[in-house]
C-alpha cells in the first residue's frame, strides 16, 4: 500500500505540462486564461520542485540510517543565482520542460529568467560555497551547508547618471525553493551574565543567564546533484522574536509599540547581508549574526549527534565542520561551551574533541579584512564566550613559553588577545587554534599564509597542519548552464556529457585542433553568445556594440585590489592613442569593446568613483564620433550570478588584474577559460595555477611579482616616486576634464600620484599596455587564437569544484560517499 501511494514523479513531457498546470491553478490558485510567463515559471518550479522533494526526502533518510561521517560547510554567505535551470539539468529534464512549455505557449528562456536571483553574498566567497554544495551533492558526499536566511540579499546595484545607486533586493515575495520549519527553533541567548554554582557532588558548574532570547527557525533548501539522485539539504536561519521573550504582557498591558519593538530588534538580526567584501568593520549587529549563526547550527548538529546515543568520544568521527573563513569561528567557541558547560565534559577532553572536528579556510591576506572583535563588545554580547576564549589563549601562551622560552615576543605576536586599545579578538588566530587544519585557496595563496600572518604558528604547530586547495567552480553551472551550445559541441566530440563529471576529460578536445568543422562550430557559438551580450548591452545601456569586435571583460566587485582603475587608465590610453592615430594605422586595429561590472560596497568612495569614471569615459568614447567601432567602453549594471550567466561565454579575454600577492584566487578567471576565452593577468592567485595548466602560451601574463611588492612599496615612501610617463599623460587628460569634472576624480588620481601607489599601478602600467598590444596581434590571427582557446578549455579539468571537495574530503574531512541504492 505504501509503495503505491508514494509519488514518483514526472518523467515525460505530458506529465511535466499536468504537474505545472495543476500547480498553477490549484497551488497558486490562477486561472489558465492569464498564464503570464512568472505564474508559468512558478508553477514549473513547484513541478520541479515535487521532484525534488521525493529525492531530498529519501537522501536525509539515507543519512540519518548511514553510520558515517557527515560533513557540516558552515558560510555566512550561499551566492546561489536561480534555482529552477540548475534543477531541470540536475534531474536530466530540461528538455522535456522546453517542450512541455513551448505547448504551454512558452520559451523556457523567458520562463527560467523570471525567477529572481537568490543573492546571500558578496562575490567570490560567497559563490564557492554554493558551488561547493553542488559538486558535494554531486558527489554523493552526507553534507550539509548552514547559513542566515537574509530578508535582503546584496543590494541591486542601478548606475543613475554615471554613479552607483544602491536598491534593496527583497527576494522573499514567491520563493518555492524554500521549506520553513517551524518546528525547528533554537533559542539564542545573548548579553547576560556569568556565574558559578556548585552541583550536587561539589562540582563547579558554570551558568549563563540573564539577557534576552532570540528564535532561530530553520528553513530548508533542496540542493539537487547533476546525474545522482543525492540531494543535500542547506539550512538557513531566520531570527524571529521568541515565543517566551515576546512580552504578551507588555503587548496586553498596552503597551503595544514596546512589543513590536522588541520582535523588531530580533527579526533584525537576519534581515540583512553586509555588502561589504574583503572589509571588517566590527559592527554589533554582525557580530550577533554570527553568533546566531553559529549557535542554532551547532545545537542543530549537536542534537543530531545525540540521537545516535554515542559517546562523546567519537564525536569527531561523525561530525567534520568546514569554516568558510573566520566568520564562523565563534561556532568553535559555543561548541567548547556546550561540552563543558553543558555536557559537563572536562575541559581538555571537550578541547581535543573540537579540534578534531573544526577547520578553517583562510580567504585572503590583506590586513584590512582580517576580522577582530573589540573585547568589550565581546564581553558585553557574548560574556561566557569572552572567558573561554581567555582559558583557550592561556592554556595556548602556556604551552608557547614552555616550548619557545627563548623568543619572548612570541607570547605576544601570537596571542589570540591583541593588547591594542580597545583590546581586540584575534579571530583568525583564534579559528587557526580552534581547528586541525588550515588551508589557503590557491597554491602562492597557501604558501603567503604561511610566511606571513600564520608564520609563527607554523613553527608551534608544525607545516602539517596547514595545507592549499585550490578553489575550483562546478562545470555544471559555469559550462553546462551558461553555455549550453558549447557543452553541445563538446559533448559531440567527446562522446557524451562525462566530462560534466570528470573535467579531466576535457583533455581529449586536443584531439580536434585539426578539426576545421569542429573549430568553425567553436567560432560561431563564441559569435552568438557576443550578439547575446551585445543586445543585452543594447537593452539595458542603449549603446550598439559590434559583436565582431574584441570583447575585453572585467566584472568582480570593485575593489581598488582587483585594480579596474589599472584597467580604465590602461582605456583611456588606448582612446589617446587612437585619437593621435592616422587613418591608415587605424585600420589596422582590432576593434575593442572594454567590459566593466560589479558592486562597490556602499562606503567605499573610492570603489565608487572608479565606477564613476568607467561611466565618464564611455560617455566621452561612445559618443566620439571619429573612433566609431575602434573603441567602446561599457559599464553593465547589477552584476550577479545570472548577469554572469550571460557575460562568461561572450569573453575574448577578460582581466584578473589584481596586484601580485593581493588575490587570494579568483574564480573568474576559471569561469571565463572554461568558457573559451583567453585571460589577461598578474602573477597572482589561482592565475599562476591556471598558466601552468593551460601553458603560458595561452595566457597573457604581465607585471610584477608578489615578492617584489613590499620592496616597491617601500621604495615609494622611502625612494623617489617616478609616475609611468604614458600614465602620466592619461592623467593629464583627465585633469583637463576631459571626463568630466575632474575634481570628482582627484582622489583616485591622486592615490597614485601623491600616495604612494599603494597597489602599484604605475610600477604595472607600462607592462600592461604592451600586454594589451600582444592582445592585439595576437587576435588578428583568429586562427591561432581559436586554438589557444581550445586548448585552454582541453586543459581545465583541475579547476572542477569537484576535485577540490575530493581534496577537502581526503585529506581534511575524512568523509566517505554516500551513494543511492541501485
Ligand atoms: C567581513 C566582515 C563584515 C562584513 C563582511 C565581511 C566579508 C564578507 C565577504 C569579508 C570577506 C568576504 O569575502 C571575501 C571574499 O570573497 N574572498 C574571496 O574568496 C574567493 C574564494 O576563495 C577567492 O577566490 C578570492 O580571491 C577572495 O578575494
Amino acid at each position: 500500500a505504501w509503495k503505491k501511494h508514494s509519488v514518483q514523479g514526472f518523467t515525460t513531457k505530458d506529465q511535466f505540462e499536468d504537474e505545472t498546470v495543476r500547480h498553477i491553478e490549484t497551488t497558486l490558485a490562477r486561472s489558465l486564461f492569464n498564464c503570464d510567463e512568472l505564474a508559468a515559471y512558478s508553477g514549473a518550479a513547484l513541478a520541479f520542485r515535487d521532484r525534488l522533494i521525493i529525492e531530498w526526502n529519501k537522501t536525509q533518510q539515507r543519512q540519518t540510517f548511514a553510520d558515517q561521517k557527515r560533513v557540516y560547510y558552515l558560510s555566512l554567505e550561499f551566492l546561489m543565482g536561480r534555482a529552477l535551470d540548475n534543477a531541470m539539468l540536475n534531474v536530466g529534464l530540461k528538455d522535456v520542460a522546453r517542450a512541455g512549455l513551448k505547448d504551454l505557449g512558452f520559451r523556457i528562456e523567458d520562463v527560467i529568467s523570471q525567477e529572481h536571483d537568490a543573492a546571500l553574498g558578496n562575490g567570490g566567497l560567497g559563490r564557492l560555497a554554493a558551488c561547493f554544495l553542488d559538486s558535494m551533492a554531486t558527489l554523493n558526499y552526507p553534507a550539509w551547508g548552514y547559513g542566515l536566511r537574509y530578508r535582503y540579499g546584496i543590494f541591486k546595484q542601478e548606475i543613475v547618471d554615471g554613479y552607483q545607486v544602491e536598491v534593496p533586493d527583497y527576494w522573499l515575495d514567491f520563493n518555492p525553493w524554500e521549506f520553513p520549519r517551524h518546528d525547528i527553533t533554537v533559542d539564542i541567548q545573548f548579553y547576560g551574565y556569568v556565574r558559578k554554582e556548585k552541583d550536587e557532588d561539589g562540582k563547579t558548574v558554570t551558568i549563563w543567564e540573564g539577557g534576552e532570547i532570540v528564535d532561530a527557525v530553520a528553513y530548508d533548501v533542496p540542493i539537487p546533484g547533476y546525474g545522482t539522485a543525492t540531494t543535500n539539504n542547506l539550512r538557513l536561519w531566520s531570527s524571529k522574536a521568541s515565543k517566551g521573550e515576546f512580552d504578551f504582557q507588555k503587548f496586553n498591558s498596552g503597551e503595544y509599540e514596546g512589543s513590536v519593538g522588541d520582535q523588531q530588534r530580533a527579526e533584525t538580526i537576519s534581515a540583512v547581508l553586509y555588502p561589504n567584501d574583503n572589509l571588517e568593520r566590527g559592527k554589533e549587529l554582525r557580530l550577533k549574526q554570527q553568533y546566531f549563526w553559529c549557535a542554532a547550527s551547532l545545537f542543530d548538529i549537536v542534537r543530531r549527534f545525540k540521537k545516535t546515543k554515542k559517546p562523546w568520544s567519537k564525536f569527531s568521527d561523525m561530525v567534520a565542520i568546514q569554516l568558510n573563513d573566520t566568520h564562523p569561528t565563534l561556532a568553535i567557541v559555543e561548541m567548547q561551551r556546550i561540552l563543558v558547560d553543558i555536557e559537563g565534559l572536562d575541559w581538555a577532553e571537550a578541547w581535543s574533541i573540537v579540534q578534531g572536528t573544526f577547520s578553517y579556510a583562510n580567504h585572503t591576506v590583506m590586513p584590512e579584512a582580517l576580522e577582530k572583535w573589540s573585547v568589550p563588545l565581546m564581553q558585553n554580547l557574548l560574556p561566557r564566550h569572552l572567558q573561554i576564549i581567555y582559558e583557550v589563549n592561556s592554556q595556548f601562551l602556556q604551552y608557547v613559553e614552555k616550548t619557545f622560552p627563548k623568543d619572548r615576543d612570541m607570547l605576544r605576536r601570537v596571542s589570540i588577545i591583541e593588547e591594542s586599545q580597545p583590546k581586540m579578538v584575534r579571530m583568525a588566530y583564534l579559528a587557526t587554534i580552534g581547528s586541525h587544519k588550515v588551508n589557503g585557496v590557491a597554491e602562492l595563496h597557501s604558501d603567503l599564509i604561511k610566511t606571513t600572518i600564520f608564520k609563527d604558528f607554523v613553527t608551534i604547530y608544525g607545516p602539517d597542519k596547514f595545507t592549499n586547495v585550490t578553489n575550483g567552480i562546478t562545470p555544471r553551472r559555469w559550462l553546462h548552464q551558461a553555455n549550453p551550445k558549447l557543452s553541445e559541441l563538446i559533448a559531440s566530440k567527446l562522446g557524451g556529457y562525462d566530462f560534466l563529471t570528470d573535467l579531466t576529460k576535457l583533455n581529449k578536445l586536443e584531439h580536434f585542433l585539426d578539426d576545421a568543422d569542429f573549430k568553425k562550430e567553436w567560432q560561431e557559438i563564441k559569435y552568438a553568445n557576443k550578439v547575446r551580450l551585445a543586445q543585452h548591452i543594447k537593452d539595458t545601456t542603449g549603446v550598439s556594440v559590434n559583436p565582431k569586435a574584441l570583447f575585453d571583460i572585467q566584472v568582480k566587485r570593485i575593489h581598488e585590489y582587483k585594480r579596474q582603475q589599472l584597467n580604465i587608465l590602461g582605456v583611456i590610453h588606448r582612446y589617446l592613442t587612437i585619437k593621435a592615430m592616422s587613418p591608415e594605422e587605424r585600420k589596422k586595429l582590432a576593434p575593442r569593446v572594454s567590459i566593466f561590472g560589479g558592486k562597490a560596497a556602499p562606503g567605499y568612495w573610492m570603489a565608487k568613483t572608479v565606477i564613476h569614471l568607467v561611466c565618464s569615459v564611455g560617455e566621452v568614447v561612445n559618443n566620439d564620433k571619429d573612433i566609431g567601432d575602434l573603441l567602446k567602453v561599457i559599464y553593465i549594471e547589477d552584476y550577479n550570478v545570472s548577469k554572469a550567466e550571460i557575460i562568461t561565454p561572450a569573453s575574448d579575454i577578460s582581466e584578473h588584474i589584481s596586484t601580485a600577492g593581493t588575490e587570494a584566487s579568483g574564480t573568474s578567471n576559471m569561469k571565463f577559460v572554461l568558457n573559451g576565452g583567453l585571460i589577461i593577468g598578474t602573477c597572482d592567485g589561482a592565475n599562476i595555477e591556471i598558466t601552468r595548466e593551460i601553458g603560458e602560451s595561452n595566457i597573457f601574463l604581465f607585471g610584477n611579482l608578489a615578492e617584489d611588492v613590499e620592496d616597491l612599496r617601500h621604495a615609494h615612501t622611502y625612494g623617489d616616486f617616478q609616475l609611468d610617463p604614458d600614465l602620466n599623460k592619461v592623467f593629464e587628460a583627465i585633469k583637463s576634464g576631459r571626463f568630466g569634472d575632474a575634481g570628482r576624480f582627484s582622489a583616485l588620481c591622486n592615490s597614485i600620484i601623491e600616495h604612494g601607489d599603494y597597489y602599484l599601478v604605475s610600477d604595472d602600467f607600462n607592462s600592461y599596455v604592451k600586454t594589451h598590444e600582444l592582445v592585439d596581434e595576437a587576435y588578428k590571427d583568429q586562427e591561432a587564437w581559436l586554438e589557444k582557446c581550445i586548448t585552454s578549455v582541453a586543459r581545465m579539468g583541475f579547476f572542477s569544484s569537484d576535485r577540490c571537495i575530493q581534496e577537502y574530503a581526503e585529506m581534511i574531512w575524512n568523509v566517505e560517499p554516500l551513494p543511492p541504492k541501485e
